[in-house]
């Protein structure tokens, strides 16, 4: 491809663009675009909080970032409401609120319990096991969370929109599974190669 400044340049400003730039500048960025989409969750009110997640790349382990990742408890709601984390990640979960939280998992595969505490303290928790992990606050019947723990750092939440972006895939085929907590999770194939993200839609809950 032999992109020049004037064919870029009119373009400036989509995200395109700068892929198509950053492939003149720097070829090795060429490798940083991954896979993007749209979610559609049948009856929804909206399309947020979908969670798209590259599987188990066959022969890859990953190593889990050092700082912990926060679930804020606010406004007697858990803050996100939907995080994914890499198997091995710690998430910290400070109460903000006047009264007293708990948080604990009745999720077979990883049940726990921190116990309640009041505001300006936080507990927290090492997600080691992949897999669908329900959070609830036995204070709060209305409060609840997930945290997806995955077996690779490539994964997006979706906004309101159902848009998600999951950057920096090397090219490859990988298997992609879309979940969300009122529908039957999806599995895709989908091939990524260098250059711009490569397209990939869910219709959930059909
Ligand atoms: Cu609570």
């Amino acid at each position: 491809m032999n992109w020049t400044a004037a064919t870029v340049s009119p373009l400036f400003g989509s995200r395109r663009a700068f892929a198509a730039v950053a492939l003149v500048l720097c070829p090795a960025l060429a490798f940083a675009d991954g896979i993007e989409g749209r979610v559609t969750i049948a009856r929804a009110r909206d399309y947020r909080d979908a969670v798209i997640y590259l599987a188990k790349i066959p022969g890859k382990t990953f190593t889990p970032p050092a700082a912990a990742v926060n679930v804020d408890q606010r406004n007697l709601a858990f803050q996100p409401h939907v995080i994914a984390v890499l198997a091995g990640t710690r998430v910290a979960f400070p109460n903000s609120d006047e009264v007293r939280h708990n948080v604990f998992s009745p999720t077979k595969a990883d049940n726990f319990d921190l116990g309640s505490y009041p505001l300006g303290s936080s507990r927290n928790r090492t997600f080691d096991t992949p897999g669908i992990i329900t959070l609830l606050c036995n204070v709060h019947a209305e409060m609840s969370a997930y945290v997806i723990v995955t077996e690779t750092p490539y994964f997006a939440v979706s906004d309101k929109d159902g848009h998600f972006l999951i950057p920096d895939v090397a090219p490859g085929q990988y298997e992609v599974i879309a979940w969300h907590e009122r529908a039957k999770s999806v599995r895709a194939t989908v091939r990524v190669s260098a250059g711009p993200p490569a397209p990939l839609n869910f219709e959930l809950g059909k």
